[in-house]
């Protein structure tokens, strides 16, 4: 098997682009930095990492005979809009549980940016008092059966599509799509830096870029604060996800790699870093990223590129995965 084998269903307009942050690099002093945007990889409401993992769900979803998506997510997930957005494209209603994953005092949290597009896209959104956590939930497994109670064909997708069969493929065709670009680019990148929560978009990289013959670092930064569920999590679907693909060897513990001390003390609450992170980003390359995910990769990317962590010569690859839709719900921290 090998992921050529899988049925891709296209969604995003193709590879995202690839480019420089040059006054980012030289404001840093150290490593040279790129970015690759899934920000802006589809027309799907804005796209994200979702969209490129649901490439490979969609088709399954077909082959079953579905009508309706029902997802999960926190009030803003990023996942949920994108599953709104997919089922809207391709003619299925979609049902999204809304958890409260985030005690986040915003008076509109739950009305504005990503949510606010899933009701546009016509999804029924269903808001839950339950807090953050990563797993199966009751509330995902009623939706299900709530759909066929009322005679639908429900397709579930789990919490950042990470617990499905297929939630790391997306990631792995990433992988190769780094390769190829990296040709045309003529330049190696030695480290990659991607956020990570649910799982599935840190393990699909790995376990795509393990078959290729340049080592190199995969640095997953955690903004879960629940560090070792998404450790053990990313382990589990890099290893099903090699599997999947045809890796003919096993996936060494060093190659799973999730660093702490970015994602505070809590699930979507920024602290000064994420803050930071958000401003530089902003005013030195016009990238704009969120403060519950990019900002928290991006601190650990600035922290590992000026401590010399990542060395001088290295040339960094920052996923940028999306997500600046939440930013909405946010506003009061930046109003001075
Ligand atoms: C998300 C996830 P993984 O969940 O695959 O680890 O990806 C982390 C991540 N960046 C990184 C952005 C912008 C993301 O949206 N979002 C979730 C959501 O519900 O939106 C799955 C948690």
């Amino acid at each position: 098997m090998s992921l050529d084998d899988f049925e891709r269903y296209p969604l995003t307009f193709g590879p995202s682009p690839i480019h420089q942050l040059p006054r980012l690099t030289e404001h840093l002093g150290g490593a040279t930095i790129w970015a690759k945007r899934e920000d802006v990889n589809s027309g799907l409401a804005y796209g994200g990492n979702k969209t490129r993992k649901l490439e490979y769900i969609i088709p399954d979803a077909l082959a079953q005979g579905a009508d309706t998506l029902v997802s999960i997510g926190g009030y803003q997930s990023n996942h949920t809009r994108q599953v709104a957005a997919v089922a809207a494209k391709i003619g299925m209603k979609a049902v999204l549980v809304q958890e409260k994953w985030v005690d986040w005092p915003d008076s509109v949290n739950d009305r504005v940016g990503n949510i606010l597009l899933s009701r546009i896209m016509g999804a029924e959104v269903r808001l839950d008092p339950a807090g953050f956590d990563i797993g199966i939930r009751d509330s995902w497994t009623k939706a299900l059966e709530d759909v066929k109670a009322r005679g639908g064909k429900p397709y579930g997708i789990p919490a950042g599509a990470s617990e499905h069969k297929f939630g790391g493929l997306g990631f792995a065709n990433w992988a190769y799509e780094v390769e190829k670009q990296e040709q045309e680019l003529g330049v190696f990148f030695d480290t990659i830096i991607v956020c990570t929560v649910t799982g599935s978009t840190h393990a699909g990289m790995i376990a795509g870029f393990a078959g290729q013959d340049r080592p190199r670092k995969v640095i997953g930064i955690d903004a879960s604060a629940t560090l070792e569920k998404t450790r053990e999590q990313v382990a589990r679907i890099a290893r099903h996800t090699a599997n999947l693909i045809g890796l003919e060897r096993e996936l060494a513990d060093h190659e799973i790699v999730v660093l702490e001390g970015w994602a505070g003390d809590l699930y979507g609450i920024p602290v000064q870093s994420t803050l930071d992170a958000i401003r530089l980003s902003g005013s030195l390359e016009g990238m704009i990223i969120d403060p519950v995910y990019e900002g928290k990769s991006m601190a650990g990317l600035i922290d590992l590129v000026r401590s010399g962590v990542i060395p001088q010569d290295s040339n960094v690859l920052y996923a940028h995965l999306g997500g600046q839709q939440a930013l909405n719900a946010y506003s009061a921290l930046f109003t001075h």
